[in-house]
């Protein structure tokens, strides 16, 4: 596989400082090696640029940076689009606010394909704010509200050319949800798959079902993992820990799983602050996450058998 990092050291959509140096820790946590050393091809594109500034301004007085948020969504979205022509590219964020960009471009590619595109969402927040409904203000609360077309960014954020089909998203870790949030989800009709649902039947259970759908419509599927998706035991250095998160072993499930399907095209790292982090341990255990999700494994298994 030709793997394509690229940088989206974006900050300006989380609360705190520090998401802008996300691509240089995994950058020094070896991650393009460690790929390498499965026999990938792995090119590290450099960091994609913010386009020009444009100012708007929002009539939510709580919305913040939104000039420079549309700013990277706008270069990622093409950076994403571009990327995607061919290999799987790999972002490194950078905080949420980069999907916006990053899922808007690949769906893009994923029509001309003529592929449905699926999103993987692993996060313990769902990320379905509106501008309108955005209470904090921290456009990292809303990229799934704007890629699958939600009302509410028309005028701000770039056109959206192909949205994203609400019911071809799936949240897996969710834990933390604004009142505003829920009742769009519910709406909307996104599947979400909340921690209580993960200690009831496992996490491999809800990711197969969700796989089984991506492979029957032979999909292309996106995944886009939030550090704050871990639990903070494990990965302190993000600006929004949530108590009873994912431990390392289900992560690694997941990734795992998700290799063995062979359907994954793209993959966000998001939130990642190594302001936040203890000697790197955050950065380390995304990069060895990552690499579970590109074939890493203990022993050999059959590919394809999550079905
Ligand atoms: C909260 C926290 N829902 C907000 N959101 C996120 O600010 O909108 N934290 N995404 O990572
Ligand atoms: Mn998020
Ligand atoms: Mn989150
Ligand atoms: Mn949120």
């Amino acid at each position: 596989m030709h793997v394509k990092l690229l940088g989206a050291p974006v900050q300006e959509g989380a609360g705190r400082r520090g998401c802008d140096m996300g691509p240089a820790a995994y950058r020094a946590a070896g991650l393009a090696e460690s790929l390498a050393e499965l026999g990938h091809d792995v090119t590290d594109l450099g960091d994609v640029r913010p386009a020009t500034l444009k100012s708007h301004t929002h009539t939510n007085p709580a919305v913040k940076k939104l000039d420079e948020t549309v700013a990277w969504v706008e270069a990622l979205t093409e950076a994403a689009y571009a990327a995607s022509a061919d290999g799987m590219p790999v972002f490194l964020g950078g905080d949420h606010s980069l999907s916006a960009g990053t899922v808007a471009g690949i769906a893009r590619r994923a029509k001309e394909k003529g592929r449905p595109l699926f999103v993987l969402w692993l996060d313990a927040h769902t990320d379905f704010h509106s501008l309108v409904t955005t209470e904090s203000g921290n456009l990292h609360g809303t990229p799934v509200a704007y890629f699958t077309g939600r009302p509410g960014f028309e005028g701000y954020f770039p056109p959206l050319t192909t949205p994203v089909d609400p019911a071809n998203v799936s949240m897996i870790g969710i834990r933390s949800v604004d009142p505003a949030e829920r009742q769009a989800i519910n709406n909307a009709g996104i599947q979400v798959c909340d921690m209580r649902m993960i200690d009831e039947e496992g996490i491999a259970v809800p990711l197969k079902r969700f796989l089984n759908k991506v492979a029957a419509a032979n999909g292309l599927l996106h995944v886009s993992l939030d550090v704050d998706f871990l639990d903070p035991s494990i990965a302190p250095a993000v600006g929004t820990t949530v108590p009873g998160g994912a431990t390392y072993r289900e992560a690694h499930l997941v990734m795992e799983i998700l290799h063995d399907s062979g359907l994954v095209c793209s993959l966000d790292l998001v939130e990642l602050n190594p302001f936040l982090d203890e000697r790197g341990r955050t950065a380390i255990l995304m990069a060895d996450l990552a690499a579970s999700l590109m074939g890493k494994r203990v022993m050999d298994r059959p590919t394809r058998s999550y079905a």
